[in-house]
């Protein structure tokens, strides 16, 4: 018979150190290997992968592209669902499936994939997760949790019901019925589902500027005087056991009214910190939810700290952890994705983080204007999220600054803002 011609096949090691000790190995390492060795490479490969938890990341954006940099450490292999093939996600997961994560088909046939399933962005079928969860899936956040944050309505309302404390709202139907509370004004108008990144948000200041709300269910809530804008991130996992990061202080340009930089650990008065503390552990825990959660407050001129908006997920304001904190953001999640232990929130030293947003009146393919000077400082860490195009405004990438005085994060960063830019190629 043929087959009994065949040489035995030696071990894999005996093919793999025989490939090492050839003297040019380096200069031609894959395509030296035989047809057998790389059969067997592949093979193993792909049995290796068959004992990895699945998991999978709805939307493809920045933050699935950081959270995929960090799930690199750990066995797990990782899908992505988006309808841009293009996105900062890509190219950075073993599976990437375009589909539509509003789509409750998409939704759901990308879930049937997976052992877990997280977000990383609000808008997703939330009928189709919990079907999925109805058939055993573990999804993290809970699609019961997405359900109150993914609608502002029933954000307030929860927090409402909680006596948490927030700014006081009405829901407005209609724009017709935004008109009827003039008595509010200065206000917020932001739509109940959709908005994210300042999109479907407009601040209502006289009643001339009514006709700018939303012509669809939305929440009108009272202008706060504020103080300090403070975020807190809180981690759990899945048997509920809860840790916090340091409370980060967004700092605003009172000049330009944009948000200037942030700063971890923030800087303020130590019943100030406990408030915070105490009111985001609160939320979250009635969220009764596994997952990273951001919890975004205001300290109001009277030292009173509100609750403006959570997040069930990785978040803008725990971005500077990846260099900052001995666990990140991005590690956290990984960990309660995959059932490990929670990670450690200290601080390494203090951060300050300035993101990159799209330069006013530049649309295109993005051009990063002092990227060099930025490169060649230290201790500055610079993240670019890969978009393709780049618009006034839109989140293009961000730089970390970590040091142990307060006056070289606040120099660098004002240094960083002052060299670096995004614009369009043309
Ligand atoms: N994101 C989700 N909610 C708020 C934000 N910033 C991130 C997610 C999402 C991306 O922003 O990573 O995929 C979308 O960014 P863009 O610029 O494509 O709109």
């Amino acid at each position: 018979m043929l087959t009994s011609r065949l040489p035995a096949k030696p071990p894999l090691w005996a093919v793999a150190s025989k490939i090492l000790k050839t003297s040019d190995y380096f200069n031609r390492p894959v395509y030296l290997c035989t047809n057998l060795l790389q059969e067997r490479l592949i093979h193993r490969t792909h049995q290796k992968i068959d004992h990895m938890k699945k998991a999978g990341i709805l939307g493809g954006g920045q933050l699935g592209r950081m959270l995929l940099q960090a799930a690199a450490n750990y066995p797990v292999e990782t899908y992505v669902m988006e309808n841009e093939r293009q996105c900062p996600a890509a190219h950075l997961c073993h599976h990437f499936i375009t589909g539509d994560i509003r789509n409750y088909d998409d939704v759901y046939r990308f879930g049937k994939m997976v052992d877990v399933l997280t977000i990383e962005i609000e808008q997703v079928n939330t009928d189709a997760l919990q079907q999925l969860k109805r058939e055993g899936l573990r999804i993290i956040p809970d699609p019961d949790c997405l359900e109150i944050i993914a609608n502002k309505i029933k954000q307030k309302e929860f927090l409402k019901e909680l006596k948490i404390p927030t700014a006081p709202f009405v829901v407005t139907q209609n724009l017709d019925g935004l008109y009827e509370h003039v008595d509010m004004l200065p206000a917020v108008h932001k739509l109940a589902v959709g908005g994210y990144d300042g999109k479907g948000v407009v601040v209502i200041h006289h009643s001339d500027q009514l006709h700018q709300g939303f012509n669809a269910p939305s929440v009108l809530e009272q202008k706060v005087q504020i103080e300090k804008e403070l975020a807190l991130m809180v981690a759990v996992d899945q048997e509920g056991q809860t840790t916090v990061y340091p409370l980060v202080e967004m700092v605003f340009d009172q000049r330009l009214n944009l948000l200037s930089h942030q700063i971890s650990p923030a800087i303020v008065h130590p019943t100030t910190e406990w408030k915070a503390e105490a009111i985001a552990i609160a939320c979250v825990k009635a969220l009764n939810s596994p997952g990273v959660f951001a919890v975004e407050m205001f300290e109001d001129a009277a030292g009173q700290v509100l609750v403006n908006e959570i997040a069930p997920r990785v978040h803008n304001s725990g971005h500077h952890t990846i260099e900052g904190n001995y666990s990140s953001q991005f590690d956290m999640l990984c960990r309660i994705l995959l059932g490990y232990p929670l990670g450690n929130t200290e601080p390494i030293l203090p951060a300050a983080l300035v993101n990159l947003v799209g330069a006013n009146q530049h649309s295109g393919e993005p051009v990063y204007d002092g990227l060099d000077e930025v490169l060649k400082m230290e201790n500055v860490f610079v993240h670019l999220y890969g978009k393709f195009q780049t618009r006034p405004g839109r989140k293009m990438g961000h730089v970390t600054v970590i040091s142990s005085e307060p006056q070289e994060l606040l120099h660098k960063v004002m240094q960083i803002q002052k060299v670096l830019s995004v614009k369009s190629a043309v």
